[in-house]
């Protein structure tokens, strides 16, 4: 995919392997961070040989946070003005599934990209916050909203408005994560869950990520109708066919649609 300032990415069996490299700052995102990754998704979007990517930090930090002293001194113009971490949005239109593998520091917009990838594989360490008001301002990529849909009002607000972090086990019970593992298993078992993610068929894959994250927009019964009728559109396609006569064959299904 070409260099990269801030990240190192690796790419085998249908994986691609993120890492946020910035380790002086423990991978604090600047705007080169958001530029780089917002690219890479294109980018791994359009490559039919990768099926699922995974974005992980260092075994200290995921990333803690917002890079704080490229923030510093803007005004409300330059804020406003360049529409500050809107780019992060882009990132959220990822097609193809990314999961985030968390070890340590989570904090502040490390927690809220973390949040932005379709589901969170989080080490024993690690640790998330919304810690934000301890500097003077509020979640700003996402994580008042993101938050209070993963963990509901009552946690979303103690996270907020207290700053306080959460360790990996409150992060699992409280439906921040969806697994979590020894930090040494970390990178191995996100690698194994994308593996087997890239190993179905990439449109339906793309397909129900999309209707997954349509009931966060929409009522249950129009979410309901739209997934009603993208899994109709499903049978357009060569790998339901493949799927279901491989069943009946009991043998392994080959996908091969891109
Ligand atoms: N930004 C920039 N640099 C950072 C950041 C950061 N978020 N976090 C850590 N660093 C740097 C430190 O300054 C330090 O640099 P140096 O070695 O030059 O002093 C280096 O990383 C190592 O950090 P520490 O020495 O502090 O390491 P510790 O192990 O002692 O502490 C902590 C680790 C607890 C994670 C601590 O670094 C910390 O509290 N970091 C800040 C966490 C934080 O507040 N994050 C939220 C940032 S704001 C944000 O994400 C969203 C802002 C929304 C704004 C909305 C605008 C639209």
């Amino acid at each position: 995919y070409g260099d990269f300032e801030t990240l190192i990415v690796e790419k085998a069996d249908g994986v691609a392997l993120i890492r946020l490299n910035r380790p002086d700052v423990l991978n604090a995102l600047n705007s080169t961070v958001a530029r780089e990754l917002v690219e890479l998704v294109g980018l791994i979007d359009r490559d039919p040989e990768v099926g699922c990517s995974v974005i992980t930090g260092s075994e200290k930090a995921f990333a803690a946070g917002a890079d704080i002293s490229e923030m510093e001194t803007k005004s409300y113009m330059e804020m406003y003005g360049e529409d500050f971490f809107a780019v992060w949005e882009r990132f959220t239109h990822a097609r193809k599934p990314v999961i985030a593998a968390v070890a340590g520091y989570a904090l502040g917009g490390g927690c809220e990209l973390a949040m932005m990838c379709d589901f969170i594989i989080a080490a024993e360490t690690a640790k998330f916050g919304q810690p934000e008001i301890k500097l003077g301002v509020m979640p700003g990529m996402g994580g008042s909203q993101r938050l209070t849909r993963f963990v509901g009002k009552s946690v979303a607000m103690d996270m907020c408005l207290t700053g306080r972090m959460m360790d990996a086990a409150e992060a699992k019970q409280t439906g921040l994560v969806a697994r979590v593992v020894a930090a040494d298993q970390l990178i191995e078992e996100a690698k194994q869950a994308a593996r087997t993610i890239a190993g179905f068929s990439q449109p339906i894959v793309a397909m129900t990520k999309e209707t997954v994250n349509r009931s966060y927009e929409m009522t249950l019964s129009e979410g309901i109708r739209f997934e009603r009728r993208l899994f109709h559109a499903m049978f357009a396609t060569e790998d339901q066919k493949e799927g279901m006569n491989a069943f009946v064959e009991k043998r392994k299904a080959q996908f091969k649609d891109r």
